[in-house]
């Protein structure tokens, strides 16, 4: 079948984010002088729970604190965007050639994130570029949907955006409740693991790779055919 849209998570996937918001996180809890900091042993445990509200919520219950989450995520929100526009990040090997080969073949792009909406576009402008954000046919993020990934929900939402089936899409994913979450939804999904999920158990990917510098975005013109070859390969395997 033809691919028709190329969907996309965000952290870990579009550019390595999660050392960001890690010190986002950091930097709100000092800024509120609760004695809280998450170090990289603590922040890979964490990462189990997806959500930074829900991240806050886990670990107040872990040390047995009274917090008010939403107040803390807001001003960790606000320091993450300070950075990302101060042009802290970069996009991941081979993400900005595999978005430009899919426009110039006219398969839509999508994103299915759990981060907040703010992060997303703060992102992709400081990255891409402002008119950036148009060139995505639905763009989901943890604001709209009621259960967070390894949920299915917002795959379901982007899906319903494109007018697509399952069958019609591949995505883009870098950790497990991603690829559990996309899988739910019925999609394949090719992951190129992150800083944080190297070593994750990725059963039910239809590909894992280092990431997405790979041949089927340097051959001129042959990105349909690259991967409907990949797709239809692994296909049986699922
Ligand atoms: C990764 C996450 C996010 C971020 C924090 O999501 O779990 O929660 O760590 O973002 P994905 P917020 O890979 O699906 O983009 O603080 O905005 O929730
Ligand atoms: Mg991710």
């Amino acid at each position: 079948m033809t691919i028709r849209a190329l969907v996309f998570d965000v952290d870990g996937t579009l550019a390595e984010t999660e050392e960001i918001h890690r010190a986002a996180f950091n930097e709100a809890f000092a800024e509120a002088g609760m004695g809280w900091s998450w170090d990289r042993e603590l922040y890979r445990d964490l990462l189990r729970t997806t959500g930074g509200h829900e991240r806050i919520l886990d670990y107040a219950r872990r040390v047995g604190a009274v917090v008010n989450p939403s107040a803390l995520h807001r001003r960790k929100t606000e320091i993450y965007n300070e950075r990302i526009r101060g042009g802290m990040v970069t996009l991941r090997p081979g993400v900005a050639t595999l978005l430009d080969h899919a426009r110039r073949e006219h398969l839509a792009i999508a994103i299915a994130t759990t981060t907040s909406r703010p992060n997303v576009v703060s992102l992709l402008e400081s990255t891409l570029g402002p008119e950036s954000l148009g060139w995505f046919a639905s763009i989901r993020t943890g604001e709209d949907v009621r259960a967070k990934k390894p949920d299915p929900e917002v795959y379901h939402l982007v899906l319903a955006d494109l007018a697509l089936s399952a069958a019609e899409c591949l995505c883009f994913e870098d950790s497990r409740p991603g690829l559990l979450a996309a899988r739910a939804a019925g999609l394949r999904t090719i992951v190129t693991p992150s800083i944080y999920t190297a070593g994750d158990n990725f059963g039910g990917a239809l590909l894992v790779i280092r990431d997405l510098e790979a041949p089927w975005s340097s051959a001129e013109g042959s990105l349909q055919k690259g991967l409907r070859a990949i797709a239809t390969y692994r296909h049986s395997y699922l």
